[in-house]
């Protein structure tokens, strides 16, 4: 007869650890030491760490020293469904808010008069927002719309979701957008909006969004703190 041979003691205690991670810690909250956990699974030390060195890795866990080992924040599924970054954020319980609004009208230029199909000359607004999740900087975002669309500055209703804002307003609705996924990192200035250090790894997303009749209404740069975000892909085979 053939017998199942239970899991190594690392894999128990991996096991042990990824449940603790999901259900009982909260971000932030400290793990058990090495000590405890070595003595728990009757392993040694150098095992504890190395179980704990791949967590870490993960991005599931952060070390202290001197402290211990903490339970890191979760990541923020993005998922590529039109979305706006306040649906986003209430969608997965986290309040949505906007930090250091500001807002200018400025010729198109080049890039953005191309994507936007308009004359680099044109004038647009200018946004820039750091987005928050439960008031903690997680994306600063660079939105750019034609100003023939959004012939007003939209002054404190920018603190709020732009896309409701430009629907309520303008009657104007994102049917469609194109989107770029680059990985980069922060540079001093970006880094201190989002509260993350210097040259970290983020994402930069550029969107161009469109309304149903194909007018494009927004391009957006939005740059995500790369210790926060994972993007969320549904994709499916043709069936040709
Ligand atoms: C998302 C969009 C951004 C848009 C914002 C509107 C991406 C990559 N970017 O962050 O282009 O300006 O949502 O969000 O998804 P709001 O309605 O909450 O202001």
């Amino acid at each position: 007869m053939k017998t199942e041979r239970p899991p190594a003691k690392s894999e128990q205690l991996r096991r042990h650890l990824a449940d603790l991670l999901v259900g009982e810690l909260a971000p932030h909250e400290r793990l058990p030491t090495e000590r405890s956990l070595a003595e728990e699974f009757s392993v040694s030390r150098l095992t504890v760490r190395r179980v704990l060195d791949q967590l870490e890795r993960e991005g599931r866990v952060y070390r202290v020293q001197g402290s211990g080992t903490f339970v890191s924040e979760p990541r923020i599924h993005k998922s590529v469904e039109l979305t706006s970054f306040s649906e986003d954020m209430r969608s997965r319980g986290l309040r949505p808010g906007s930090l250091e609004v500001s807002s200018e009208r400025i010729p198109a230029g080049a890039d953005i008069g191309y994507a936007l199909q308009i004359s680099p000359s044109s004038q647009v607004l200018h946004i820039r927002r750091v987005r928050t999740a439960d008031d903690e900087p997680m994306c600063l975002e660079h939105s750019y719309l034609p100003a023939e669309l959004v012939p007003d500055d939209l002054g404190p209703e920018l603190h709020g979701s732009l896309y409701e804002v430009l629907s309520a307003r303008y009657g104007l609705t994102l049917h469609r957008a194109e989107q770029t996924i680059k990985a980069t990192v922060l540079d001093p200035d970006d880094a201190r909006a989002l509260g993350a250090p210097p040259f970290s790894p983020a994402f930069l997303v550029q969107r161009t969004g469109f309304d149903a009749r194909g007018r494009a209404i927004e391009r957006a740069d939005s740059l995500y703190r790369g210790d926060r975000y994972s993007y969320q892909l549904t994709i499916y085979r043709d069936p040709q």
